[in-house]
């Protein structure tokens, strides 16, 4: 028995229909996947790797990143998929953090990354968008079965790191079940049946386009149109050939920004859903002016999965994030005292449920200040719910940054700014941005009477941060606005900058 694989994979053993769909017009069915992810399991039991190990992956989305997501289903190994911006730094500190034996990442980067890698003891093997690299030159010759090995439900099946208010990222442990019973939710309540085609813009390396994604489209059966990236010009060309999306609220702006973009053109869908970011009610307003369809908002973390969905039938609500979901049991609670909150009062969103982790890996202080003995999780998502049960998130209680749908927490910034000559201190706030959502700002405190050079700020986040994390501006001021117990009022300096780039 090992359930994840069981149910997510082998259910399709032999089946020919099509499951992935590729931009080069070739289609990959359900079994040709299954035995091009056995060669690649054998290639892990090869490696050494045993149940409950971790392998890091840096790579580019492509049908042989997904086949390594299900090896490490099949033999038990824990994935761990890291976002393909991250420097050789950022690296280091998950490869160290996870202790992971087996890291696979792109040809490009193994001279930079071959050092680091086997500092920590762990082997490096690569694997290109294109499918090629020394993980598959290892498989080829394998066998086209592999025997899955057993797990239980209660065992590790992914890490997805996410970053703190201390700026240390942590380890997220995800389970089977957790996994599994998210899946299985979802694919109900958004009714997904073999018959769909998910046309799939998301990076694999994240919640959203791997464990609502794709997990879903596994357990339904049905087919994904697998694009490397958000692309208008293709996903305009895919979409007739679609039944559903899936996307962050970027991807509808951008659409809704296209001419092309129009009623007939998504006669063929049934269903748009957004997530991972705030979409603005106006977005919903006006998708459905133009389409015809009105976008499902769902809302959830990665230490929870998917929390709260809109419902398939009946009203899908502009500006709220719906109802908790089946076996999600979700309070709004006094940020304070933790006590329930009466019904349409502002609280934090706290969650239980089979969907919530199972704490931060080797972090066990982390996690007993945001999962609660009784098993709630403090989400730190400010939220209401009025008395029809739809929740509304109106803010965090965190300071965090979403852009574009990537979470970007403003210590791990603060931290390499503050470390520059010249910087007596830095407040990295997120201001609204068009495209975006949100970006990101550095106000910049310098010392008496030295002179920053804003070049040099940048190039010590190039060399250090990954892009999405760059500030957009940087603003110097003689000194952050503080309150009366010293902290930085960083809502004063969000409202200060709130225009700079709307
Ligand atoms: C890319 N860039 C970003 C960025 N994405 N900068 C800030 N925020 C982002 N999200 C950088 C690029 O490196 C590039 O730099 C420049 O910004 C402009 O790039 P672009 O071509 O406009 O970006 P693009 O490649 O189109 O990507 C934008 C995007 C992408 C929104 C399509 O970021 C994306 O797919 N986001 C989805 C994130 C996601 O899956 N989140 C789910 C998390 S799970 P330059 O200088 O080279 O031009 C979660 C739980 C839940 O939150 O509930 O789902
Ligand atoms: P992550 O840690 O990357 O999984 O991001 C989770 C965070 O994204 C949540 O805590 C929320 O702040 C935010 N989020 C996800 N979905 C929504 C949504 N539909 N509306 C508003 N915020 C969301």
């Amino acid at each position: 028995m090992n359930p994840l694989y069981d149910r997510l994979f082998g259910t399709h053993a032999g089946k020919d229909t099509p499951f992935l769909h590729l931009p080069d017009g070739r289609t990959l069915t359900h079994d040709a996947f299954l035995r091009k992810a056995a060669r690649f399991a054998h290639v892990l039991s090869d490696a050494g790797l045993e149940p409950g190990d971790r392998l890091a992956a840096q790579i580019e989305k492509s049908p042989e990143a997904l086949a390594l997501y299900a090896a490490c289903a099949q033999t038990g190994v824990v994935f761990l998929p890291l976002n393909t911006a991250y420097t050789r730094d950022e690296l280091a500190y998950f490869v160290e953090n996870s202790g992971a034996r087996l890291v696979v990442g792109d040809d490009a980067k193994e001279a930079d990354l071959r050092p680091m890698v086997e500092s920590f003891g762990a082997q490096l093997l690569t694997l290109n968008g294109d499918g090629s690299g020394s993980f598959t030159d290892a498989a080829t010759a394998k066998p086209e079965e592999f025997e899955t090995v057993a797990r239980s439900e209660d065992d590790l099946a992914a890490f997805l790191y996410t970053s703190g208010t201390t700026g240390r990222s942590k380890g997220a442990m995800l389970t089977q079940a957790n996994l599994l019973s998210n899946a299985e939710v979802l694919l109900d309540y958004w009714r997904f049946t073999q018959n769909d085609v998910l046309l799939h813009a998301l990076p694999i390396f994240h919640t959203h386009g791997l464990f609502v994604g794709t997990n879903v489209m596994l357990l339904c059966g049905g087919a994904m149109i697998f694009l490397p990236k958000f692309d208008l010009d293709q996903i305009i060309a895919q979409m007739p050939k679609a039944t559903t999306m899936m996307g962050v609220p970027t991807f509808y702006t951008r659409l809704l920004d296209d001419a092309r973009f129009t009623r007939d053109l998504t006669q063929g869908m049934r269903l748009f859903i957004s997530g991972s970011a705030p979409l603005l009610a106006e977005t919903h307003i006006r998708f459905e002016e133009r389409t015809g369809h009105r976008i499902l908002e769902r809302y959830g973390m990665t230490e929870t999965n998917m929390n709260t969905s809109n419902p398939y039938e009946g009203e899908r609500r502009a500006g709220t994030v719906g109802f908790p979901l089946p076996g999600v049991e979700l309070k709004i609670c006094d940020p304070q005292t933790g006590a329930t909150l009466p019904q349409g009062e502002i609280g934090i969103i706290e969650v239980r449920g089979p969907n919530v982790f199972k704490g931060y890996w080797q972090m066990p202080e982390k996690t007993a200040e945001e999962l609660r003995a009784d098993g709630f999780f403090i989400t730190g998502d400010l939220a209401s719910m009025d008395a029809d049960g739809y929740v509304t998130i109106v803010g965090r209680n965190k300071d965090l940054i979403i852009s574009g749908g990537f979470n970007i927490y403003p210590k791990e910034i603060e931290l390499v700014l503050d470390d520059q000559p010249g910087v007596l201190e830095s407040a990295v706030i997120g201001v609204p941005h068009p495209d975006f959502g949100e970006t990101v700002v550095a106000v910049i405190v310098p010392e008496k009477g030295a002179s920053v050079d804003e070049a040099a700020l940048r190039q010590a986040c190039a060399d250090s941060l990954a892009k999405f994390k760059h500030p957009r501006a940087f603003v110097m001021l003689d000194a952050l606005p503080r309150n009366t117990m010293g902290k930085v009022q960083k809502n004063a300096l969000r409202a200060d900058h709130a225009g700079m780039f709307t």
